[in-house]
């Protein structure tokens, strides 16, 4: 067997390595300690400030313990040192600040100052004015209600300028809770396109004015997202189409950008109000069970689709299509949508229905969706096809006098009752009436008629020959107000709107013959030194005023009745859409363009 043994070579080796390790050994401790001694050698003779530059970190006050030695020429060197970090800890603090402040600056700037904006080509802009009426007659009476617009605008310039609106007795400044605290300068805002419309040209440069060097959105003011949509954004976006001044896009955009945190609800149903400065939202105190109401958070969609299209940012386009999405898988009694949804559950409220107060443009905006997409938007239409059939169904009754009106839906009962805001659906039925289904044009155009006739009574049975803020057709009642808190006119556009739809529908010249009644009696009634004011009851010959001249009395009704004597190729149908506020807004060819965030159209 074979036992392992050592060869001599194999056995020597580890004796020899051992012998020369201890050598080894030897010669590297003393490399070592020469290396050592040149180290600390080092440490004490390199200039001071070559070891302590690399503390500039903020982390001195950790690190000087090392440095400051009790040994008196370290302790100079220390303090040398500690000098020197203190100075540049301070350049530093200072260099710090005044970065902060370009920060700041650069911050300031962008709040207020314009951001730019992606170029898109200008839709089709026409009949942004036209000339004088050939008829003297039409023409006198248009220059009539220019006239009016010149006194309520110069009204207001001299007594509320900036303010919100104007107290046309006591002649100052007014605001109501939709504008919170702000003064936003509403009756400019507002009034702007109807000033350009008219051609008060230098009305018009005024307001442009102040728009540029004073509307400023970084307030704390609490405001109506729907309000500060309609007549803000709405009457920023049309006096920048029809002037096609860019500072109205501009300022339409800030704003637009500080509505956005509305939107930050559980649903993606906007809050009723937001404050403009920290985007906290809420919904009104008086609203069913914390909701959101149908006609505020219904009515975005026009202004919102601009938006998008000039600024190419897709966030406006998708908030009110997700709107549109959610109502669409929603239940609804008989059909009907109610008045109230609530943003945290994403169920309804109240199962109230109204085609006037709280419901009213929710109804408007399906319909010009589909109008304002140059017709492609047909999942508008058909939701406003749905939704008006189930008003009908519903809602729409004829009284025992033979006249049609829209009633109230409360809980499964019908309210003979009709408001103001209703009489606006006359000229929505004339104007989707081209386009309805089941070849029903002439039905829709033929209740358009019916619901201005209607209103029309509304105004012709008060004594003022204005209407009141809602009527009835219960127990002998034929479009009559009761109560004493429905019997007021605050200046609103609703039934003289929709005798122009119905006049650019059907030429009929009683629409214009009502027209004119209206303006006599608001000359008469409510136009005092100060400008024009609403009346507390149009059944009394001796009506006391409310002081109050709404903005809207500048952007709708003396717009509208200025149409109304206007041609036909003054703001044609065909190429402007006018969003709830009266503010035309051009068709957008949908069908050859694609918004950011949406599928391209289909016919
Ligand atoms: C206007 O602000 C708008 O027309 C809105 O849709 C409801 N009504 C007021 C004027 O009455």
């Amino acid at each position: 067997m074979l036992i392992p043994t050592l060869s001599p070579g194999a056995s020597s080796f580890p004796h020899h390595r051992a012998t020369l390790r201890l050598s080894e050994k030897f010669i590297l401790l003393l490399i070592l300690s020469a290396f050592i001694t040149l180290c600390f050698g080092a440490f004490f003779f390199l200039p001071d400030n070559s070891k302590h530059k690399r503390f500039d970190l903020g982390l001195e006050d950790v690190l000087i313990p090392h440095i400051d030695t009790p040994k008196e020429g370290k302790h100079a060197s220390g303090q040398e040192a500690k000098e020197k970090l203190r100075k540049s800890r301070e350049e530093l603090k200072a260099e710090i600040q005044t970065e902060k402040n370009k920060v700041m600056e650069d911050l300031k700037k962008k709040d207020v100052g314009p951001k730019p904006l992606p170029p898109v080509p200008m839709p089709k802009v026409v009949g942004v004015s036209d000339g004088e009426p050939p008829e003297p007659d039409v023409k006198e009476k248009r220059d009539k209600i220019r006239e009016m617009m010149k006194h309520a605008w110069d009204s207001y310039r001299q007594y509320g300028w900036g303010h919100n609106e104007l107290k046309p007795i006591a002649k100052k400044g007014h605001s109501t809770n939709i504008f919170g605290s702000s003064q936003l300068g509403a009756t400019i805002v507002d009034a702007v396109d109807t000033l350009y419309i008219m051609g008060l040209h230098e009305e018009f440069k005024d307001g442009q004015e102040w728009i540029e060097q004073n509307l400023d959105f970084s307030v704390n003011a609490e405001v109506s997202v729907f309000e500060v949509n309609i007549r803000f954004i709405g009457g920023l976006l049309a006096a920048y189409y029809l002037s096609g001044q860019e500072v109205f896009k501009l300022k339409a955009v800030q704003l637009a950008e500080k509505l956005l945190p509305a939107f930050n609800t559980p649903t993606g149903i906007p809050w009723a109000m937001v404050n403009l400065k920290s985007g906290v939202g809420r919904n009104w105190g008086w609203a069913s069970a914390g909701s959101s109401i149908l006609a505020e958070f219904g009515t975005l969609h026009m202004e919102f689709v601009h938006l998008t299209y000039l600024t190419g940012n897709p966030a406006y386009y998708q908030k009110v299509m997700h709107i549109r999405k959610l109502l669409a898988k929603m239940d609804r009694p008989n059909g009907l949508y109610p008045n109230y949804l609530n943003p945290r559950t994403g169920r309804w409220g109240q199962h109230h229905t109204s085609v006037g107060g709280l419901g009213d443009s929710f109804y408007e905006y399906l319909l010009k969706a589909w109008l304002m997409s140059d017709k492609t938007d047909t999942e508008a239409r058909k939701t406003y096809d749905d939704a008006i059939e189930a008003i009908e169904r519903h809602l729409v009754r004829k009284s025992n006098g033979g006249l049609t009106f829209i009633g109230e839906w409360k809980n499964g009962h019908l309210e003979r009752k009709m408001g103001h805001l209703a009489c606006f659906a006359g000229g929505m039925f004339a104007l989707g009436a081209d386009g309805s289904p089941d070849d029903k044009a002439g039905h829709y155009l033929q209740l358009g008629a019916e619901i201005a006739h209607t209103c029309h009574e509304s105004y012709d049975r008060t004594v003022l020959k204005l209407g009141p803020e809602a009527f009835k057709f219960d127990s002998g009642l034929e479009a009559v107000a009761v109560r004493q808190n429905e019997k007021y006119y605050i200046l609103r556009p609703e039934v003289i709107e929709t005798y122009w739809y119905m006049w650019r529908f059907t030429h009929d010249p009683k629409y214009r013959q009502w027209g004119w009644e209206a303006v006599q009696a608001i000359d008469k009634y409510c136009r005092v030194s100060g400008g024009f004011s609403g009346v507390k009851d149009v059944y009394s010959s001796n009506p006391t005023y409310d002081d109050v001249q709404q903005s809207f009395f500048l952007a709708e009704t003396l717009k509208y009745l200025y149409l109304l004597f206007s041609s036909d190729d003054l703001l044609p149908l065909e190429n402007w859409v006018f969003n709830t506020e009266a503010h035309p807004l051009p068709v957008l060819h949908l069908g050859n363009i694609t918004l950011p965030g949406s599928e391209p159209a289909q016919r």
